[in-house]
């Protein structure tokens, strides 16, 4: 027999795994909260979605860090890995998997992603010797650096420290692979998004790829290199493969990989675009491996503008904002307020204008009140609808055609686009309403008015079902008061929800607020 996942079409999405080296912030969660609203999109729509997250827990910075706080390195990744499923708990994600490097399973993928690579003939030992970053965990190229005011030599892009560094290290053949990943980008023009992003990444490997360290003797936090324990990885063979652990790699033969490899996105930050679109299409090749289908490349949130940093004190905790302006809230302004792929800025005004304006007047407001009318006048049940007219027809097709617009901007992983394209028509709805005066209609053309409502109600029926996946609670709550969830077809579960109308006689209970405005505050 076949279970329904079965007859689902499959979806693999994945976060990119954080360094547990500090506690989360708000870009963290930015990320999360994006990967999560995907996957609660195609869960909706019909998909059998898995949506991986997790820690990047080996590697040099994790090591020196819990050497400065005089801690355990295992103890230090623990903690921390508590603190972003502490946050994914805050932020009500609907992962899958929460993966972390130091799993036992892990380490069974990664030894067998190298063993492959070298059976490939693609790993050699040579010796390295270069300028090593250890907040980037990478080498980079003489060019790639420069001496500053202060003396201290710098990585140019990251703006971080870098040593010079010699040791004896295993290499990936990765110009090997320059055409191959020229000739993947051809073939595939959506691999990375957005383009200008992804055009960066083309060019780096047309100017030419050089060979890659992966090993390192210097420190032995990580995995073990098969047949040499005197080496560990280098962290990102190690961090790039927790994608395969999370589907049952090495058992490639299992369910699992079968029906979840290739990913279909991985979802990571601007930062980390050459490691995702350059490094791990390379390693797959090389292990004769698919290649996931995408990689969708975020910017980075400012705080006013400015990057955040511990040691500016401008760095956000998700928790204090969730705590602050609400989950959903906070949902809502980070994928609204910024287009994914460009980075952004925010600030307490921002998202309090957002939130008054967007969900309390334009959405919530037009929620109680059209509600609050039916509780008086229509004795609390969904009224029977008159003829409709032109003008009742056009904002009714404009809201079911959201379903098709969505869906396009979710497969670009353009929320704000999304998020746009509902408020135009709770905009336009918002204007229906005042324009046809449903509370001048109760006197003089019921009938009329019991239509004007009836086809508000439907459009917000339409809008909390499309917004479940940024505000899973409040538009499940608008759904409530619309008298939806209690049949066979709950719109929680399917967008096939969106297929039928609003059904006149059903009972709603009585109406309450669910978009408080924003107050400050009273000063004490
Ligand atoms: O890079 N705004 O981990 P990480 C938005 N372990 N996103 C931000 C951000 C900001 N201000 N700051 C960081 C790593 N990020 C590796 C990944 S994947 C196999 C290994 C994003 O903890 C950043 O771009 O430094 C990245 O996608 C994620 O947070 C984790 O960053």
């Amino acid at each position: 027999m076949t279970s329904p996942a079965e007859t689902k079409p499959s979806y693999y999405l994945t976060t990119s795994i954080s360094y547990p080296n500090g506690a989360p912030h708000i870009g963290h969660a930015y990320e999360t909260i994006a990967a999560d609203a995907l996957a609660r999109f195609k869960r909706l729509d019909g998909y059998d979605v898995r949506y991986l997250t997790g820690t990047d827990e080996h590697g040099l910075k994790m090591q020196q860090t819990a050497d400065r706080d005089g801690i355990p390195v295992r103890e230090l990744a623990t903690r921390n890995a508590r603190a972003f499923q502490g946050m994914n708990d805050t932020l009500g994600t609907s992962y899958d998997r929460f993966i972390r490097t130091t799993d036992e399973d892990h380490y069974a993928a990664v030894t067998e992603i190298w063993k492959r690579m070298e059976a490939n003939g693609d790993i050699y030992l040579d010796i390295y010797a270069g300028w090593y970053s250890v907040r980037d965990e990478a080498f980079w190229s003489e060019d790639e650096t420069e001496v500053r005011d202060d003396g201290v030599r710098y990585a140019t892009e990251t703006d971080t420290e870098v040593t010079w560094t010699q040791e004896e290290s295993y290499f990936f053949r990765l110009s090997a692979y320059q055409q191959k990943l020229l000739d993947l980008y051809a073939a595939q023009p959506e691999f990375g998004a957005p383009q200008s992003r992804f055009n960066e990444v083309i060019s780096f490997v047309q100017r030419g790829l050089e060979d890659l360290s992966v090993s390192r003797t210097t420190f032995d936090w990580g995995v073990p290199v098969p047949g040499n324990d005197r080496h560990v990885m280098y962290v990102w063979v190690d961090a790039l493969t927790n994608y395969l652990t999370g589907v049952g790699f090495p058992h490639t033969d299992s369910e699992l990989f079968r029906r979840f490899w290739p990913a279909d996105v991985h979802v990571i930050g601007k930062d980390i675009s050459r490691f995702h679109a350059i490094y791990w299409p390379a390693f797959l090749m090389s292990a004769g491996l698919e290649l996931p289908r995408r990689v969708m490349i975020h910017g980075h949130l400012h705080n006013r503008g400015v990057k955040m940093s511990k040691s500016l004190g401008n760095t956000v905790a998700p928790a204090d904002w969730v705590e602050q302006y609400g989950l959903d809230q906070v949902r809502f302004f980070l994928l609204r307020e910024i287009p994914f792929g460009a980075d952004g800025s925010y600030s307490h005004e921002t998202v309090i204008s957002r939130m008054n304006a967007d969900l309390a007047n334009n959405f919530g407001n037009l929620a109680q009140r059209s509600l609050s009318m039916v509780a008086k006048n229509c004795d609390g049940i969904v009224p029977v609808p008159g003829k409709l007219t032109p003008a009742d027809t056009g904002i009714l097709d404009q809201a079911h055609a959201l379903l098709d617009s969505n869906r396009a901007a979710y497969e670009r992983q353009e929320f704000s686009r999304a998020l746009e394209a509902v408020w135009l028509v709770l905009g336009d709805t918002n204007a229906y309403f005042a324009e046809q005066q449903p509370w001048v209609l109760r006197k003089t053309d019921p009938e009329r008015m019991a239509t004007v409502l009836y086809v508000t109600l439907e459009v917000l029926r339409v809008v909390a079902i499309l917004t479940q996946p940024v505000m899973p609670t409040s538009s499940g709550r608008i759904l409530t008061a619309l008298g939806q969830g209690s049949r066979d077809d709950d719109p929680r579960r399917s967008f096939l929800a969106l297929d039928q109308r609003i059904e006149p006689g059903t009972p709603l209970p009585a109406p309450s607020p669910v978009f408080p405005k924003y107050e400050e505050p009273a000063e004490s």
